[in-house]
Order: structure tokens, then sequence, then C-alpha cells
């Protein structure tokens, strides 16, 4: 089924009576370039509003998409994460094991994740990843104390290109396919629109590449990779499982670091009394991380299906319905944030949803935060003046917010 194109959407049934209607199209490329008019009109038209559009609720205050995340047996993932109910749809790929299951299959895939993927292994890896984003930092001022780089070229994007393929133990050739297949996923999670269709066109050509790397058998022993497929067949899964469990990790490993890293280089470089904070005290990198997926919320939406009729604040979900969880907008709720627009690495973050919640909250958060936190650690540490130096350049997607270019000045300490 790979590279197979899904049905068409069905028609938008009516809008329900008493819930409010929010007429915007969450993935329009105007909503995408600038979501935040939408997100507050989401939040003040009440705790559930209907988009007519695509003819699904949507919450975007922090307490209800908690809810919902919460009550992961009423608000299944297994009929998919995206626009598309898979009971009704055929999906684009076979489903995650992870991210588009529900236990006891969802349970047991977790556990065998985890028993590799964890803060043991990230001990383990932390030196070598710390040394990686020090020679790269280093490395930009070979030449000159003061550069002008492109912050997603040369750090945000080389930075996890250049630690997490040879962590996971994939071939040396065919890595510039991670970046257009993940893109691809989280492009997959909305409509088909025309972000759709050249996301597809494109990453299509790099998903042969994707599965192949995940053949049982292929990624280089003693690595990730192979650790996974190790444990997933001890857990009785077969090959295809297996291949498909490390597939999650091949999935959703890249862009949303890339973004994420990216996200902060902007906004530390757009808010100069954070970079000095940061640069006062460089043990602060994995906050002003944090802070970054909160205010920035690199994966901005995930859908659930209703899977029995329920009420969420008073307002009745019927069996079937699709709703769609704005993290981002909950990620800057003011009924649950003090000054939520606020850019502030000083203040607790724990709590956001950029990493999801409940069962299904990010199994490689632990990884991002480790990479979010020695590249900017890093850069903390030798570089005095961080500024924008030309115009930044959003990368359109369905679920992700990020720049696909970010031109900075940096100069040496
Ligand atoms: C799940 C965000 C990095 C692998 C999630 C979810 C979110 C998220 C919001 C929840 C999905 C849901 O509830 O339906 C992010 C962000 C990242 C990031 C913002 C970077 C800043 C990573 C990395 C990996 C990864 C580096 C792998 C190495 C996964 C997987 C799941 C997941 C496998 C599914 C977990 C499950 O369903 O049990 N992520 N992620 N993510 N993430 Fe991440
Ligand atoms: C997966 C996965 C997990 C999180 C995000 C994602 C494309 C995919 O398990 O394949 O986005």
């Amino acid at each position: 089924p790979h590279g197979e194109r899904p049905a068409p959407p069905l028609t938008a049934p009516p809008a329900p009576a008493g819930v409010p209607v929010v007429d915007r199209d969450p993935f329009s490329d105007e909503t995408l370039t600038d979501p935040y008019p939408m997100h507050e009109a989401l939040r003040e038209a009440g705790p559930v509003a209907w988009l007519p559009r695509y003819g699904v609720y949507a919450v975007a205050r922090y307490d209800e998409v908690v809810h919902v995340l919460q009550n992961h047996e009423i608000f299944v993932s297994g009929r998919g994460v995206g626009l598309s109910d898979y009971q009704k749809e055929k999906p684009w790929r076979p489903p995650s094991l992870l991210l588009e299951a529900d236990p006891p299959q969802h349970t047991q895939a977790r556990k065998v994740a985890t028993s590799v993927f964890n803060p043991k292994t990230m001990r383990q890896i932390r030196e070598e990843f710390q040394d990686t984003a020090h020679r790269m930092v280093e490395e930009l001022f070979a030449e000159n104390s003061t550069v002008e780089i492109d912050g997603v070229t040369d750090l945000a994007a080389a930075y996890p290109l250049s630690v997490f393929p040879d962590f996971i133990g994939l071939s040396e050739r065919g890595r510039e396919n991670l970046l257009p297949y993940g893109n691809m996923a989280f492009n997959a999670f909305g409509p088909q629109n025309l972000l759709y269709e050249q996301a597809m066109e494109t990453g299509g050509k790099a998903a042969p590449w994707i599965v192949d790397q995940c053949v049982v058998g292929t990624p280089k022993p003693g690595r990730f990779g192979a650790a996974l497929h190790e444990k997933a067949i001890e857990a009785g899964m077969d090959e295809d499982e297996a291949a498909r469990l490390l597939r999650s990790f091949l999935t959703a490993g890249v862009d949303t670091t890339v973004h994420g890293i990216g996200a902060a280089l902007r906004e530390l470089a757009e808010h100069p009394e954070q970079w000095a904070a940061l640069r006062q005290d460089p043990s602060r990198a994995r906050a002003a991380f944090d802070e970054t997926v909160r205010y920035v919320s690199p994966v901005q939406t995930f859908f659930r299906t209703v899977n029995e009729d329920t009420r969420v604040s008073g307002v009745l979900l019927p069996e079937g319905a699709k709703i769609l969880m704005f993290l981002a907008a909950a990620n800057r709720d003011p009924r649950h944030w003090e000054d939520p627009d606020a850019f502030d690495i000083s203040r607790q973050a724990s709590g956001h949803v950029g990493f999801g919640f409940g069962i299904h909250s990010c199994v490689g958060q632990i990884m991002a935060r480790l990479e979010g936190e020695c590249l900017l650690g890093a850069l903390a540490r030798k570089v005095a003046t961080l500024e924008v130096a030309g115009e930044a350049r959003l990368q359109l997607n369905n679920t992700l917010r990020g720049w696909d270019s970010l031109p900075l000045r940096l100069t040496a300490a």
C-alpha cells in the first residue's frame, strides 16, 4: 500500500446544533502562515467548536485538549490521528503500531519501544551528542569570528542529521530521504490539499529507502534499530511488525527536532534578552528548548476519533466524529498560562502539551530534549551574539510549524 492514494474525503456533515462554528481553514496557506488569530477565535468560541470546512469538532483550550488526550478509550487513535477515519478510508500506509494504535496493542508496542528507547540509552549517547554539537558550533567559526549562516541548513537540520541516523544505525547512503519522508507523513494527517499532494509526490520517492532501512537485519548491529528489532521479535512480533515499529522512529524522529531546534534559534535571535539569559547560564539550555516547544509547538495538531457518544464541557460528541486538538493553542491558552505569548526561558513550561500527554505522549521527547539541550548549550558557550540576518521562510505543513530558511549572523565569544 505504500504510496497508494487514500479515497477522497466524505462530504462534511451539517453543523451540530448549539456548537459554535468557526469558519476558517486550519490547513490553508494563510492560516498555516499565521495560525494565532484562528487559535484565539477557537478558544474564544467555546470549549468545543465546529469546523464546517471539514465537518470536525475542535478543541483549542488547555483543559479540553488535556481532557481529550487523557480519555484515550473514548478519543481513540486506532482510527487514525489525522482527518481520515481508518474505519471508513484506507490508510495511506500500514498504520503505526504506536501512534495509530489503542490498548492493548499500543501498550505492547510502547513497552517494546521504551525497553530500548529510554533514559538509560540517552545517558549512553549523551557525551557523543554533546561532542558533535560542540564540534559543529566550533566549525562555524573556523575562518571568521563573525559568520552569516542559514540556521536551518547549517544547524537545525545539520545537527539532528549528524547524530540521529548513526544512533539508529542507518546506511550512510540515502539519508537525504529522511526529511522528505517525515514531511510527507506529517502532511498526511491533514486534508488532501495541495500541500498533501506535493508532499506525497516528493515523499513517495523517499518511501522505498525508508521501508528498506526498516527491514529486520538492515540496521547496523549494535545500534538502536537492531536492538529494537531484537526486542520486538523477543516480544512475539513478526518481522513486519518489528520493521513497522522502527518506522515510527524514522518517521517522527527528524523533522520534529529540526523544526524544534530551528524554532529555538529563531526565538532566541528575536528575543536578545532571552539569548543573554541563556548565555549567562548555559545550563538553562534544556529549559530554553522546552519553552520553545511550548511557545512554538512544532507539532501543532493531532486528531482523535470519538469512539462512543460523549460530552466535553457539556457539548455532545457523537460516535464517529473526528476531533482536532490544537496543541499549539492549548500551549498559549491564557486560561492556563500567565502571559502566554511571552517567550520566557525562565518560566515553568512543564505541563505544556507540545509533546502530547497521556499514553501517546511523545516517546522520542527524551531525545528531542537531549538534542535541543546539547545544541543550544554548545551555542550558548561559544556564541556572543545571535542575530536575524535576513528574511526567514516558513515551510508550510498540515501538521508541523517550522522554518525552511533562517538567515542568522553569529559572533563568536
Ligand atoms: C508522539 C511531538 C520528537 C517519536 C508525539 C506526540 C507529539 C509529539 C505531540 C503525541 C501524538 C499523539 O498524542 O497522538 C514531538 C515534538 C518533537 C518530537 C514536538 C520534537 C521537538 C520526536 C522524536 C521521536 C519521536 C525525536 C523519535 C526519535 C514519536 C513517536 C510517537 C510520538 C514514536 C508516538 C508515541 C505513541 O503513540 O505512543 N510526538 N515529537 N518524536 N513521537 Fe514525538
Ligand atoms: C509513527 C509516528 C509517531 C509520531 C508522529 C508521526 C508522522 C508518526 O509512529 O509513525 O508523525
